[in-house]
This record gives C-alpha cells, sequence and structure tokens, in this order.
C-alpha cells in the first residue's frame, strides 16, 4: 500500500512528541482511575471508532454567491480518493468514503474499489442525487424528483437511485442515502398530501430494489433549495415514511437539517426508540444549513448526541447500526485540515460519551436529583480527552499531530504543481 503522506515523517514526529504524549496520557490516566475508568479500555473504544468522509467534502465548496478554489484541489474521484486517503492515513479515524453519483461515476468500479483499497480506504453510502438536472437528461428536477407530477420525472429519478445501488454494489457499500430537494417555493405550488404520496409511491420502488443487507437512510432537511415547504421536511416525515416503506428504511439526521435551537439529541432517542437511527451527518451551523465544521459552533450539543448514542449502545433496539459521516462544506479552510479537525471533534465527543458514569446518571434521573443528573454529564465534558485520541492514533501508524505533519509534508503545494486548476465560478447554486 503506498499512502501519500511520509512514513518517516510521521515517525520522526511521533518520536518527537512521544515523552509529552507518555506524559499526559499517564496523567490523565491517573485521573480517570480515581473515577473507575481503566484510560486503556477508553482507548480500545476510541480506536474501533470511525467516520466516513464524503468525498465531495474533499474540494472547497462555496456558497449560492461564490466559490474560492484553492491550488492543488482534486477534480475528479481519483484525487478526491487521494486526498481523503491523506485525512485517514494522519488521524485514522476516516477509513471509508461516501461517494455521490453522478459525481463521482467512473467507467470501471471494481477498479475503483481496487484503487481505494491500495490507500487504506473503503467505501461507505452511496448517495444519490436527484437535486440536480445534468447534461442531456431527459426530464427536469425543477419541479422535483421522487415527488414530481411528472411521470418521467419520477421515473428517471427512481432509475438512478437504483443504478446507485448497483454501483455501491460494485464498490462495497451497503447503504443508499437518499436526500431530495422536493419542495416548493410557494403556498399552493403543490399539494402536500399527494406530493408525499407520489414520494412514497417512487421510494417503495427504489426500496424493493434493495439488497437483502443494504438500508435505505432517508435525510430529511427542513428547507432549501425548496424556501416554503420540503416534502421530507423532518425527522416526523422522515420517520412515517421510513416506517411506510419497511425494515430496511432508516433516519438519517444531518445535523445542520433542522429548525434553529431544535433538540437534536432528543430526535436521535426518539428516533433510536422506534428502531429507525440510521446515520448521520456531521457539521455545525450557526443559522441554518451553513456545513460548517463539526464541534466548530457548538461542541456540547455534538457532545449530547453522542451522550444518546451512548445510551443507545447500551439498550440496543432492533440492532444499533448508525452509520458516521462528515458533511461539510469548506469554504474557507483546506478541505483536508478541516476534515482532520472534524474527524477529531466527532472521535472526542464520542470519548467523552464513553466517560459519562451513566450509574451516577441513572441513579441521579430515578431520585429526581436535577443537579447531579447534570453534573454526571458535565463532568465527563470537561474531560481533555486528546490525549486518548492521540495515543489511539499513533499506536494505529497515524501521527501524534495530525494538523501540523500535513503542513509539514506540504501535501496540497505538491498536489499544486500536478493538478490542473479548479475554474473560478458559481458557488453551490
Ligand atoms: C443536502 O443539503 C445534503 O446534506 C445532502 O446530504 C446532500 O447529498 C449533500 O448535502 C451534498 O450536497
Ligand atoms: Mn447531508
Amino acid at each position: 500500500m503506498t499512502l501519500p503522506i511520509s512514513a518517516d515523517l510521521i515517525a520522526e514526529h511521533n518520536a518527537a512528541q512521544a515523552a509529552a504524549l507518555e506524559d499526559d496520557y499517564g496523567a490523565l490516566g491517573r485521573k480517570l482511575a480515581r473515577a473507575g475508568i481503566d484510560i486503556n479500555a477508553v482507548k480500545d473504544r476510541v480506536a474501533a471508532f470511525s467516520v466516513a468522509v464524503p468525498s465531495w467534502g474533499a474540494g472547497r465548496g462555496g456558497t449560492r454567491f461564490a466559490k474560492f478554489p484553492i491550488p492543488g484541489e482534486p477534480t475528479n474521484i481519483h484525487e478526491k480518493l487521494e486526498d481523503c486517503a491523506v485525512i485517514n492515513q494522519l488521524s485514522r479515524v476516516t477509513p471509508r468514503v461516501s461517494p455521490h453519483f453522478p459525481w463521482d461515476k467512473v467507467s470501471d468500479y471494481a477498479a475503483l474499489r481496487e484503487e481505494a483499497a491500495g490507500l487504506g480506504l473503503g467505501f461507505d453510502a452511496v448517495n444519490s442525487n436527484t437535486f440536480q438536472d445534468q447534461p442531456g437528461q431527459a426530464h427536469t428536477y425543477a419541479n422535483g424528483s421522487l415527488s414530481a407530477q411528472d411521470p418521467g420525472a419520477r421515473r428517471q429519478a427512481v432509475e438512478h437511485n437504483i443504478e446507485c445501488i448497483e454501483i455501491g454494489r460494485k464498490l462495497g457499500s451497503t447503504d443508499l442515502t437518499v436526500w431530495v430537494g422536493d419542495g416548493t417555493n410557494f403556498p399552493g405550488q403543490q399539494d402536500f398530501a399527494r406530493s408525499l404520496d407520489r414520494y412514497l409511491e417512487a421510494a417503495s420502488e427504489i426500496y424493493a430494489a434493495l439488497p437483502d443487507d443494504w438500508r435505505m437512510l432517508l435525510e430529511h432537511k427542513m428547507f432549501e433549495p425548496a424556501f416554503y415547504s420540503t416534502v421530507i421536511s423532518d425527522w416526523g416525515s422522515s420517520i412515517l415514511a421510513a416506517q411506510e416503506l419497511g425494515p430496511k428504511a432508516k433516519c438519517l439526521v444531518d445535523l445542520g437539517h433542522h429548525a434553529p435551537n431544535v433538540n437534536i439529541e432528543q430526535i436521535v432517542a426518539r428516533l433510536h426508540r422506534f428502531g429507525k437511527l440510521g446515520g448521520f451527518h456531521f457539521n455545525d451551523s450557526k443559522y441554518g444549513d451553513d456545513d460548517l465544521d463539526s464541534g466548530s459552533i457548538n461542541p456540547h450539543q455534538l457532545f449530547l448526541v453522542f451522550n444518546e448514542l451512548a445510551e443507545a449502545e447500551a439498550n440496543p433496539r432492533d440492532g444499533f447500526r448508525p452509520s458516521y459521516m462528515i458533511d461539510q462544506s469548506h469554504n474557507v479552510t483546506d478541505p483536508i485540515e478541516s476534515m482532520l479537525s472534524s474527524a477529531e471533534a466527532i472521535a472526542q465527543c464520542y470519548a467523552k460519551a464513553s466517560l459519562v458514569d451513566r450509574g451516577a446518571l441513572h441513579a441521579a434521573q430515578e431520585a429526581n436529583d436535577t443537579m447531579m443528573a447534570f453534573q454526571a454529564l458535565r463532568r465527563a465534558y470537561t474531560i481533555d480527552v486528546s490525549p486518548i485520541l492521540a495515543k489511539a492514533r499513533v499506536e494505529a501508524g497515524g501521527a501524534c499531530d495530525v494538523l501540523a505533519v500535513y503542513r509539514q509534508s506540504r501535501y496540497r503545494d505538491r498536489k499544486a504543481q500536478e493538478r490542473r486548476a479548479v475554474g473560478l465560478g458559481a458557488g453551490i447554486v
């Protein structure tokens, strides 16, 4: 396997950091031991944790107004895979890539799978795209896709999703994530009930094409591109659709797809209660679907989400196999750096959630001791778990300080010499 960053560079860096890391890890280990926690057991849990990265996240995103590309950005799936390999090589926590079609179309998927494996990567959920027209497409999605009035557009959207399943089978995926932009911009534009009926009918055709071990992850989103109503707008619509479709249909929670201040951790608990929690798109937001870096705005919310996931893991209902993925748009940073930083923020929250004294939390809940219940969470949240993450990474061959090694490697500068420039142009619209 030939990985993009020099193994010697990583080893040299880790050697220089080794004494400080041992010191920090030892100190944290003694602190945790006083609370009856074995730091090595936590480290082993963290080492087994992973989160997928989105192929589209490897490029600079943009807003509706503009995009500011950087030299050395990837322009095709092969270059995106190479960048994703950098993220995983340094962090050792992102071994899978989630592809989006038709953006990542190639002629030979078996070869693509091999190419990824050669970079230490596998494939996660395949994402369909019926929110955008493609050149030469027979039917427009301007008025919707799975819920469109036009039967031709609906058929085309169903066939595209089935094609994504076929591609995913070749890549080794077992999940199809379906997000549709379908909705309206004006009151009265469409009938709410009939558009949902059309969506459900079309979605059931996709569902019928799922292999036995596959899941269909329904991703809801409150608004955008539709600004008055959206067909699968919230977790309520999502779970109703998933229940109607069948056991292989689950709900996917993108953290940016809710109304401001919505209690997302409670949604997580609700979805799990009904066996419908399928997975996550991690990102952060201040105002809407901002697609900011995970944990950059509200790290406490991310922790509370993982706290619910830890509860769910301890009480699995109808199986507990959430798919974890990043879904961000990096408008002003190097996407590799943003995903390194986000993967770390996500793994930190996972680690902190596993430090919660669940016995104390549950006892306080039963005794209506509000302050101690809150403190059980607060105690875990305020622990700096970075030595645990660093130790797990180093033991797996990753870098102690991922961003420092990435910068020292000058990877982006090298790619700027090799890769063709991305044109200026519009943003995501
Ligand atoms: C929609 O905003 C979304 O979150 C969906 O996951 C899409 O597939 C993704 O962004 C990429 O545009
Ligand atoms: Mn998403």
